[in-house]
């Protein structure tokens, strides 16, 4: 992509109503604009980001064997009356009515509409178990949206349900949730801490959250740092020890904290901190299935509620989280699978004709050789050029300019370090490619 073809409205000013540094950089880099208290659009470059996010939650959901679909945003209120929702959802749900004066919803989650759809489809406990996702905004009417895409009222979130004919089987379900998480975050560069948690307005008697450290996040974790460390490859979903296993780091949100407990664990060992929530995990049984009717044929013959699952993950708020793990005092540093290019070409005198000519060069070949390159081509300071770089935080940098053109050599930066090197535009190539 040519700068000077794209859209990318950088601010020089930070905007005063940012208070945290993952909303200040996404709306100096361009990312986002507010539309409304806590309703944001998408520019260009905060889209990609969006998008590379949403795909590796995609991924990781398919690989643990879940099916996407698509639910729409709007739903009936009948639906929610059924589960008993409707009345207790409260404030923080948009009710609007269609021309027919018929009730209607924005969703802020979706456990009644996939219930009814499963409901309508499953007969017996052979076509069990089932696990659906869809990848779709959200409306939930916060009292105090804040810090930009974390706590927005509109937001993009993966949510996904389980049907399982038992608790055992559902446990399962859970627990191969619980992998993919940590899968799915650990992909993104993050260091994702499970905690147990409240299970709040969604219900049920087990959950996880699953957070990221930084200190504007919104909720307090007391943890065993060995949670840190925890290999998601060693767990075993189906094994029926898994939730002890868990138990042995001890890891809580301030609504589960248990003083006594955490005092047990060795003083060099306890952290407090906080934390941003990325996604839960919910248990809930039948709370769902048995007021709604989803039942299915057991194998005794029987009638039997389906035993349910919900797992969400804040697709938008990541995008957030991630800048507020991955960031300096002069803008964003994407970790490689989620950076919107990957690399910043930055050509210092594009007037200059050997320059334009490298430059032409170096991001044809570079965007032959697959990777996404952003190829400043603009008439502007080179000042200018390398603060927006740093700005938006490409993981590379590639520099050409008339002085070390006259050498033969590019210059080559890692924003995440700032070390650079002196190649050939031939070496700059193949070390760009070499590192994917
Ligand atoms: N139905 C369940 C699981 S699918 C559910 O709604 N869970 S939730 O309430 O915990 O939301 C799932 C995730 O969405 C949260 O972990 C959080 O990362 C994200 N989220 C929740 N509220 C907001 C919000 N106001 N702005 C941005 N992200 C949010």
């Amino acid at each position: 992509m040519r700068l000077s073809q794209y859209f990318l409205p950088l601010l020089k000013e930070t905007p005063s109503e940012a208070q945290i540094a993952s909303h200040r950089l996404m709306l100096r880099a361009g990312m986002i604009r507010q539309t409304a208290a806590g309703i944001y659009t998408w520019l260009p470059l905060g889209f990609r980001v969006l998008q590379k996010v949403e795909q590796i939650v995609r991924e990781e959901q398919d690989a643990a064997g879940a099916l996407e679909l698509l639910m729409p945003t709007l739903q009936p209120a009948e639906l929610w009356r059924e589960s008993g929702r409707y009345e207790d959802y409260g404030e923080e749900m948009l009710r609007l009515k269609d021309r027919h004066e018929r009730e209607m919803l924005y969703g802020p989650t979706n456990e009644e509409l996939i219930t009814e759809i499963f409901r309508q489809a499953v007969r017996s406990y052979r076509d069990l178990p089932k696990n659906l996702y869809h990848i779709q905004w959200k409306f939930r009417d916060e009292v105090r949206p804040r810090f930009g895409v974390m706590r927005g009222r509109e937001f993009l979130m993966k949510d996904n349900y389980s049907f399982d004919v038992d608790k055992a089987a559902s446990l399962v379900s859970y627990f191969r949730m619980f992998k993919a998480y940590m899968k799915t975050f650990k992909r993104m560069g993050l260091t994702p801490i499970p905690v147990r948690a409240a299970t709040g307005p969604i219900g049920g008697d087990l959950s996880h959250e699953f957070h990221v450290q930084a200190d504007t996040g919104e909720s307090q974790l007391y943890f065993d740092s060995e949670i840190e460390t925890l290999d998601e490859n060693k767990l075993d979903p189906a094994s029926p020890t898994v939730q002890d296993e868990l138990l042995k780091w001890y890891a809580a949100t301030d609504e589960k904290h248990d003083p006594a407990a955490f005092a047990r664990v060795p003083e060099a060992r306890r952290r407090e901190a906080r934390g941003i929530e990325v996604g839960q995990l919910f248990y809930f049984g039948t709370k769902y299935s048995a007021p709604m009717k989803a039942t299915v044929a057991g194998p005794k013959g029987d009638t039997v509620a389906v035993e349910m699952g919900s797992y969400g993950i804040g697709v938008s708020r990541l995008v957030g989280a991630i800048i507020e793990a991955f960031h300096d005092e002069v803008g964003i540093i994407w970790p490689e699978s989620v950076a919107p290019f990957r690399v910043g070409l930055v050509n210092l005198r594009p007037g200059d004709k050997e320059c334009a000519e490298a430059g032409e060069q170096l991001y044809q070949r570079l965007m032959k050789a697959g990777i996404d390159t952003l190829y400043d081509e603009r008439e502007e300071s080179p000042g200018a050029k390398f603060a927006a770089m740093d700005l938006i935080g490409l993981p590379w940098q590639v520099v050409v300019g008339p002085r070390g053109l006259k050498q033969g050599v590019v210059e080559i930066k890692e924003r995440k370090t700032g070390a650079k090197q002196e190649l050939s535009p031939d070496a700059a190539v193949a070390r760009l490619v070499g590192l994917r």
